[in-house]
C-alpha cells in the first residue's frame, strides 16, 4: 500500500509531491509577495519622518508621492488614501452614485462592497471571456431607471473596453468610474490609466505591484472632483476648525508614503522582472495541454504583475482545482482569484440568489483561472519547474485525479512561516 492508502501506484508515476516525492520547493511560493525595496533609502525616509515629527495629515512625503504618481500616469490629480477600498468608497460618494451601479462580479469583493457599504446596489455584469473584463454589451442590458453609474475593473492590469463603456455612459447619462487596483502603469491606445472615465482608483496594498503597506489613491483630471475627495478623506476640513463637507478618515500616513516613494524608485526594475517572468511562463507553458497563459494586447504598457492561466478541463484532463491541489503539494501556493465571483459571496449570494443565471462567462472563467506566483521573488528556473509540474500532472491526469480525490487537499494557502499563530481574521 502506498502513502495515499492506494494500491494501484503505477510505475510510470511522475516525480510529484502528490505521489510522495519531496516537494519541488522547500519554501512556499506565494502569489502577492511584496516586492523588495532599497531598505537604506526607506529607513532614511523614515528617519526624516521622525525628525520632522510629522506623521500624517498631508505631510511632505504624501504630497511628494501624489505628485510622482500623477506624473507617472500623466494625470492632473492623485489623491492618496489609506487603502484602495476606502478610495473606492470615497470616489463613489464624490461622484454621487446611488440606486444601482453596474459592476463586474468577476473582481475582488472590495469593488462590490464599496457600493453595498453605502447602500448602493451592485448590479453584476458578465465579462468578455477573452479579456476577463466587463462587457459593455451586457452592461447596456442591465440599465434601469435606478442606474446611476458603471464601475469597470481593469482586472490583471488589462484595461477595460473604455471606448465602449464611455460611449454607453455618455448615451445613457451615467457616471463612469474605474477600479484600477491592478493597473498602475498600464495603458490603452497610448493613454495611461488615470485618464479614463471620471476617476480611477488604485490600490497600493502589500500584494500589489507597488505597495505602501496599505494604501490607495484616486486619479482624476477633474479639479472639482479632486477637491471634493480631498475634503472627504479628511473629515471635510478645509482648514483648521472649519468643516465644509461630510467626510471620513481616508488619509495616507507618512510611513506609507515613504514606502511608496522608495518602491517608485525601483518600479522599472519590477516591471522588467515581471515582463521577463511573463515571457518565461508563456514559453514554458506552451506545451502544457489545456493550460493557456493569458497574454496582453501588443503595444499597450503593462506592469505584468499577475501571471494568469486558464485551464480547459477537457484538454488538460484535470480541473483547475485538481491542478491547484497538485501545485500546493509542491509548495506553489497558486490562487483561484476571483473564485467564486462576488455574486456567490455574502451578502450578494442571499440578496441575488439567481444572479448566476445572467453571468455564464463569469461562472465559467471563475472555475478555470489560476494565478501563479510572480514578482521579484520568482525567477526563470522557478517558472520552468512550475511548468514541469503542470506538464507532469496533465500527462498523468488519471492518476492525479484519483489521488487528489482521496487526499481532499485543502486549497486555501497556509500563512507564511512565522505567521502560523496569527488570529483568524489574518488567516482568511
Ligand atoms: N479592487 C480590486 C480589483 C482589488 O484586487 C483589490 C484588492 C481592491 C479593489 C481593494 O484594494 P485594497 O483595499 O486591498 O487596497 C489580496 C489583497 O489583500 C487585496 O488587496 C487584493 N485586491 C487581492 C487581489 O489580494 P487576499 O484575501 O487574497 O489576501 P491574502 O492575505 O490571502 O494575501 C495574498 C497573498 O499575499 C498571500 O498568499 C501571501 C502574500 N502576502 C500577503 C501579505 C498581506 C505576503 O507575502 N505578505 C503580505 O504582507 O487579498
Amino acid at each position: 500500500m502506498n502513502q495515499d492508502g492506494g494500491h494501484e501506484q503505477s510505475v510510470a508515476r511522475p516525480n510529484l509531491a502528490l505521489f510522495g516525492a519531496p516537494p519541488a520547493f522547500e519554501q512556499e511560493l506565494y502569489v502577492g509577495r511584496p516586492n523588495p525595496i532599497d531598505r537604506e533609502a526607506f529607513f532614511e525616509r523614515l528617519n526624516g519622518v521622525l525628525d520632522r515629527n510629522w506623521l500624517t495629515n498631508a505631510g511632505p512625503l504624501v504630497r511628494e508621492f501624489e505628485t510622482r504618481i500623477a506624473q507617472l500616469c500623466g494625470v492632473r490629480h492623485c489623491v492618496a488614501m489609506c487603502n484602495g477600498t476606502v478610495a473606492l468608497e470615497i470616489a463613489i460618494r464624490a461622484l454621487g452614485l446611488r440606486g444601482e451601479v453596474i459592476v463586474p462580479s468577476y473582481t475582488f469583493v472590495a469593488t462590490a462592497h464599496a457600493l453595498q457599504w453605502q447602500e448602493i446596489t451592485p448590479v453584476f455584469c458578465d465579462i468578455d471571456p477573452e479579456t476577463h473584463l466587463i462587457d459593455p454589451k451586457r452592461a447596456a442590458e442591465l440599465i434601469t431607471p435606478r442606474t446611476s453609474g458603471i464601475i469597470g475593473v481593469h482586472t490583471w492590469g488589462r484595461v477595460c473596453d473604455v471606448e465602449g463603456l464611455t460611449a454607453l455612459a455618455e448615451e445613457k447619462g451615467l457616471r463612469l468610474l474605474f477600479d484600477a487596483a491592478h493597473a498602475l502603469g498600464c495603458s490603452r491606445g497610448g493613454e495611461s490609466v488615470g485618464n479614463f472615465g471620471e476617476a480611477e482608483v488604485l490600490s497600493f496594498h502589500a500584494t500589489k505591484y507597488l505597495n505602501t503597506f496599505e494604501g490607495g489613491a484616486v486619479l482624476t483630471n477633474s479639479d472639482e472632483l479632486a477637491e471634493k475627495m480631498r475634503l472627504m478623506k479628511n473629515f471635510g476640513f478645509i482648514r483648521t476648525d472649519e468643516v465644509i463637507h461630510i467626510g471620513t478618515n481616508g488619509k495616507m500616513s507618512e510611513v506609507s508614503a515613504a514606502m511608496g516613494l522608495t518602491a517608485l524608485d525601483s518600479i522599472d526594475r519590477f516591471t522588467d522582472h515581471n515582463r521577463q517572468n511573463h515571457e518565461t511562463y508563456r514559453e514554458s507553458l506552451q506545451d502544457v495541454p489545456g493550460v493557456r497563459f493569458l497574454e496582453y494586447a501588443q503595444g499597450d504598457k503593462q506592469n505584468y504583475q499577475y501571471a494568469v492561466v486558464e485551464v480547459d478541463p477537457h484538454e488538460a484532463g484535470l480541473s483547475r482545482d485538481e491542478l491547484v491541489a497538485v501545485l500546493h503539494k509542491e509548495n506553489v501556493l497558486a490562487r483561484r482569484y476571483f473564485w467564486p465571483g462576488c455574486h456567490r459571496m455574502e451578502p450578494y449570494r442571499s440578496l441575488f440568489p439567481h444572479a448566476g443565471l445572467l453571468l455564464p462567462e463569469t461562472e465559467r472563467v471563475a472555475e478555470r483561472v489560476i494565478v501563479l506566483p510572480n514578482g521579484m521573488a520568482i525567477d526563470s528556473d522557478i517558472i520552468r519547474t512550475i511548468a514541469r509540474i503542470l506538464r507532469d500532472a496533465t500527462s498523468h491526469a488519471d492518476d492525479v485525479r484519483k489521488v487528489v480525490g482521496r487526499a481532499r487537499v485543502h486549497l486555501s494557502p497556509p500563512l507564511p512561516r512565522g505567521m502560523e499563530d496569527a488570529p483568524d481574521d489574518a488567516a482568511r
